[in-house]
């Protein structure tokens, strides 16, 4: 009789049990503190995916986790039916950070996409006058916002979309990245009520968007009186060296916005780890005179904006300020990336390094149907540091932000040793 190990036993109970809609690193985690996770065997890792930038102030901090559990004692759900004492503090604490007028509370990032779409089309119809059912939303090729069949109507990822139509109509995917396109698109079609971007495409590999683009798309879009949508569920709370990638006017890291200013949006969307990581928890932000066309019964949700996320909320966001963490992920990023290009310069096996702050992905030099990007991961995996390739050939390298300059560079030698252990 085969004798399993914990992590096998645990593996085969969740795919016996379990939906099979994730194809996992073979790696049971029990534990999270900091930069660090363990698995069920004991064995301690570096965590270079941040549960996709979710817990960017480290697992389990203890200010955030120490918020939850007060307020998990006190209430925990009112439904927005009633007020609650907490909510009030959260929107006003993001608002003041964000610099805008307004938040919705949601849950999930998904969510919050959809709420930021349905309050552009309500925009278009009651403020621009765009004739009813007709507004249309300018979207990018190789985006990603999420799983919902709104959402997924306007990706071009098979694998997202195969057989889940029918899709969605009102929107027009354009080039990313691309200017010219907007501008054509912007041109030819009055009915157009916004275009949402993500400052940094994350799903398709880390891909950096050339210098000024999102503030020129921002101009473009204000010339046709079209709304400028940025979804920084990924990219937002700190991860790209920033308090968000789109930072134009906001005081949170003042040197860093000031080096590479990019633009305000007019919807901005957060989730992830806006919560660092403990709690769903999401919203929309916009000013009075796009917010005000959202009225009582147009939208909710049972959970959005409940006392936990709240609390949760503040704490996440005070972490970000207090231990500095735009500032070290601005930091830890140009050396990563130094490190790294140092080292492949010498490497056949890797093509590129890019990204921003800690959001940064290598691109394996090989074809997307490879199993070399997943053969560094598992020998990453069998280092002490965990990391997921995405498309085949690429992989993200996101760890939380509170990591220090002395841990880093242990990292960058465990990647080049798992590299270099696959290169001969
Ligand atoms: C999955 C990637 C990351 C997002 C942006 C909205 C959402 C996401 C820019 C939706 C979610 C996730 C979800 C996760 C994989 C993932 C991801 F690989 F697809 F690209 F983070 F890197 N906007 N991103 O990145 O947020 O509803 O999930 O809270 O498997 O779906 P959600």
């Amino acid at each position: 009789m085969e004798v399993l190990t914990k992590t096998a036993a645990l593996i085969a109970r969740e795919d016996k049990y379990g939906a099979h809609n994730y194809h996992p690193l073979p790696v049971v985690l029990s534990k999270g503190d900091g930069v660090f996770v363990w698995d069920v065997e004991g064995k301690k890792y570096f965590d270079f995916l941040s549960a996709y930038s979710a817990v960017n102030q480290g697992h389990c901090h203890p200010q955030i986790i120490k918020a939850m559990t007060e307020q998990a004692q006190t209430l925990t759900l009112t439904s927005r039916a009633f007020h609650n004492n907490m909510l009030g503090a959260f929107e006003q604490y993001a608002t003041e950070t964000f610099h805008f007028d307004k938040l919705l509370p949601m849950n999930t990032g998904a969510e919050a996409v959809e709420t930021a779409i349905k309050i552009c089309r309500k925009w278009a119809y009651e403020k621009k006058g765009i004739p009813e059912n007709n507004a249309q939303i300018v979207v990018c090729k190789n985006n990603f916002h999420g799983r919902t069949t709104t959402i997924i109507s306007f990706s071009n990822d098979t694998n997202a979309r195969k057989n889940f139509g029918p899709f969605m109509d009102g929107f027009i995917k354009i080039e990313y990245d691309n200017l010219e396109a907007l501008k054509e698109v912007l041109k030819n079609n009055r009915n157009i009520a916004g275009f949402l971007v993500e400052p940094i495409q994350g799903e398709a590999g880390v891909y950096v968007p050339s210098e000024g683009y999102l503030k020129k798309a921002k101009t473009l879009c204000e010339e046709h009186n079209v709304l400028f949508i940025a979804d920084e569920v990924q990219t937002g709370i700190a991860r790209t060296g920033r308090l968000l990638a789109t930072c134009g006017n906001c005081s949170c890291t003042d040197k860093h916005c000031s080096d590479i200013p990019e633009t305000k949006p007019d919807i901005l969307i957060l989730g992830k780890a806006i919560s660092g990581g403990a709690y769903p928890i999401s919203a929309v932000l916009a000013n009075n005179d796009i917010m005000e066309v959202i009225q009582p019964g147009n939208h909710g949700s049972t959970f959005g904006g409940n006392p936990v996320a709240a609390a949760v909320g503040i704490a996440a966001l005070k972490v970000v300020k207090d231990e500095k963490l735009a500032e070290n992920a601005f930091e830890m990023g140009e050396l990563f990336r130094t490190e790294l290009n140092t080292f492949i310069s010498t490497c056949d096996l890797i093509k590129s390094v890019r990204g921003k702050g800690l959001l940064n992905a290598i691109l394996v030099n090989d074809t997307e149907d490879s199993s070399t990007a997943w053969d560094i991961c598992m020998l990453l995996k069998e280092n002490g540091l965990l990391a997921k390739p995405t498309h085949g050939n690429i992989i993200r390298f996101a760890p939380p932000l509170v990591i220090t300059k002395e841990q880093l560079l242990e990292c960058v030698e465990i990647i080049k040793k798992s590299i270099n252990a696959i290169s001969i």
